[in-house]
């Protein structure tokens, strides 16, 4: 393990030959990841937004015209732009979709937060209500959608917050899509996504959850 250390710090060595000496010394990729760890720290996502870009090449388009409209709709109900966190939930470390979305998203003129790596579905929605959200993006690249987002929207459940919207992204398998809208996910936007689409996708939605949630209060009220 020190030869990997020392290989790590001083860039010398091959790290896959030496990882591969260690693993049958019988260390464990705990130790392994470790070791690199302590030279190189842990990866985690930075929490900037490049502003601008996606603006710059969509605008004018007719996709944008119907973000433009989601937008001010949305404002007209809510009184506030719409504000969404971006969640990478469990052991998944593809950060890109979510980057892209969260600076996209921001262009077009949601309040975004975005969440570290590596968050519990606990975290995720204590964040996501501190940050006082309309609405939760995931990316899911690592195959933990069937666990992770259901915990979530229990957890949602639980701490009486399900008045948020819940999205999600990423490398999912078509055939799990229903499971997802059965759990309570409102849309799931895939590789490929147009992000007009989604955008005015996901606006509408919030627009039509916070109407329910305002016409179920009104009954309520009333009765
Ligand atoms: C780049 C990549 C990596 C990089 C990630 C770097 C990083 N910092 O993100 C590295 C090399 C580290 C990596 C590692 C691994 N990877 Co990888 N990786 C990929 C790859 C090639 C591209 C992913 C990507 O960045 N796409 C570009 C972004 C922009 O696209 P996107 O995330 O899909 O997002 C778009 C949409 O999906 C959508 N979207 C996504 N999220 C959200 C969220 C919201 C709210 C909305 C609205 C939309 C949205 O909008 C985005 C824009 O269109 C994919 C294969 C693929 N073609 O997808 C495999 C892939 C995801 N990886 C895979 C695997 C297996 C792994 C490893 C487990 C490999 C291993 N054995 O070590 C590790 C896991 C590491 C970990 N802890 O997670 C599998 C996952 C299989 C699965 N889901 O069942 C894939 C699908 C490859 C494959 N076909 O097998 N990987």
């Amino acid at each position: 393990m020190e030869n990997l250390k020392k290989a790590a710090k001083e860039n010398t060595g091959n790290l896959l030959d030496l990882t591969i000496i260690a693993i049958r010394a019988r260390a464990t990729v705990g130790e392994v990841s470790q070791a690199l760890e302590d030279i190189y720290g842990r990866y985690g996502v930075k929490q900037d937004v490049i502003k601008n870009v996606y603006k710059n090449a969509y605008i004018n388009k007719e996709d944008f015209n119907e973000v433009d409209n989601a937008l001010l709709n949305f404002k007209n109900i809510a009184g506030e732009s719409p504000k969404i966190f971006m969640a990478k939930l469990g052991q998944d470390g593809h950060d890109r979709g979510a980057k892209v979305i969260a600076s996209a998203f921001t262009d077009i003129g949601f309040t975004v937060e975005i969440g570290t790596l590596f968050q519990t579905p606990k975290e995720a929605v204590e964040l996501a209500i501190k940050s006082g959200v309309h609405v939760i993006g995931i990316s899911s690249l690592a195959a933990g959608h069937k666990t992770l987002i259901p915990e979530l929207i229990e957890e949602l459940k639980r701490k009486q917050a399900d008045d948020i919207l819940v999205i999600c992204g990423g490398v999912i398998p078509a055939q799990d899509y229903q499971f997802l809208y059965d759990a309570g996910v409102a849309a799931i936007f895939g590789p490929g996504t147009s992000i007009p689409h989604a955008a005015s996708t996901t606006i509408n939605k919030a627009s039509e959850k916070l109407m329910r949630m305002h016409n179920y209060r009104n009954a309520r009220m009333n009765n």
